[in-house]
């Protein structure tokens, strides 16, 4: 086993500890030390500058290193502000708008249009959402549609892919209406990159395809079950810790200011543990540690982000509003070589 140096482990403790002033985090600290000496990129983590004289581009990638060691060491980060600009007018706009104001009317018009559909087509016996076996137990009980797949009673994920690549001739009326994406893209486009080229597989694509890009609408109705808590994906090496190959990003269309709504809950770190946990090996799987059970649960308002691996722990809790929906945005950026398809199985709703 290799012996760590204190300073190494200090130096470790302290940039992965560094705060740049996202969200926050009740786990304790000496778990923190043991998992920053699991992940290989903590320990890679930019050295101070030795230079008297600090570049705005030097803050950015000191304010970027920061960030992606955060998101390493907890499996999770929470940008607060991350789209809007306020505070910064030489940045570019606000994308508060477009998110609150257009993703968000969009949101509402694009479930009402699928359960119209799903109706038209004879999958269900209503022409909008209810909270009755039908979803349940029924005909939209999990694994779902390409465009619409039940999570867990009263929580649906809506594919944007399946809009962007095929809805343009079954269904015009929800293809033309959607917002624009590719600001919120590519204000997310350097962060996702920087984390996800550390993973040793990472490697562009001849076309130039930096990553995969699945886009989704997650979206909780009132009334909607607590999950149980769950990972998104298996881990790429079951042999040791390798950093994240996909990962989540939560957008909201609501402020979460409170749990009404069912805000989303994370473990932190838990993306470590759950190397063992869901192994086809049951040798390995037996080797799972007892996860910690602290947990963390972001308020969030329009403008704020949440990221996690695809490998944390995490759940939607429920929805306990008398009639209002909780959207959310979800991108789900991975490296080109993964493509999530466990997550998204068929047949179509048109079908
Ligand atoms: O609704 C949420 O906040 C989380 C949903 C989720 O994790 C899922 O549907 O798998």
């Amino acid at each position: 086993m290799t012996t760590i140096s204190p300073i190494l482990l200090f130096l470790c403790y302290l940039f992965s500890s560094l705060s740049v002033g996202f969200g926050v985090t009740n786990a304790d600290s000496a778990v923190a030390k043991v998992l920053c000496d699991a992940s290989p990129t903590c320990n890679s983590a930019t050295p101070p500058s030795t230079s008297s004289t600090t570049t705005i581009s030097d803050k950015n990638d000191k304010k970027l290193n920061a960030t992606r060691d955060k998101f390493n060491r907890d499996g999770y980060i929470v940008l607060k502000n991350y789209f809007r600009n306020n505070d910064d007018p030489t940045q570019e706009e606000s994308l508060v708008p477009l998110l609150g104001d257009d993703w968000h009317d969009f949101s509402l018009k694009y479930w009402n249009r699928i359960f119209q559909v799903l109706h038209e087509k004879g999958h269900i016996s209503e022409p909008h959402h209810v909270m009755n076996d039908e979803y349940n137990n029924g005909k939209l009980r999990h694994p779902g549609y390409k465009e619409i797949v039940h999570r867990y009673p009263g929580r649906y994920e809506l594919s944007l892919n399946r809009i962007s690549d095929h809805t343009k001739e079954e269904d015009s009326l929800l293809y033309h209406d959607m917002p624009l994406l590719q600001p919120i893209i590519d204000k997310l486009e350097h962060l996702i990159l920087s984390i996800l080229k550390q993973h040793p597989n990472y490697q562009e694509l001849p076309d130039g395809t930096k990553y995969n890009l699945l886009h989704s609408m997650l979206i909780s109705a009132p009334h909607s079950l607590i999950q149980k808590f769950h990972v998104d994906t298996k881990h790429t090496n079951e042999e040791e810790h390798w950093p994240a190959h996909i990962i989540n990003v939560f957008i909201p269309l609501v402020n979460m200011t409170t749990r009404v709504l069912g805000p989303t809950e994370v473990v932190p770190r838990s993306h470590v543990q759950t190397r063992f946990m869901y192994s086809d090996n049951p040798q390995t799987r037996s080797q799972a540690k007892p996860l910690g059970s602290s947990t963390v649960t972001p308020l969030m308002n329009v403008g704020d982000v949440l990221m996690f691996d695809f490998r944390t722990l995490h759940r939607g809790l429920p929805n306990v509003s008398r009639n209002q929906n909780r959207p959310m945005l979800v991108l789900a950026f991975s490296i080109p070589s993964f493509h999530d398809k466990a997550n998204w199985p068929g047949p179509s709703i048109f079908e």
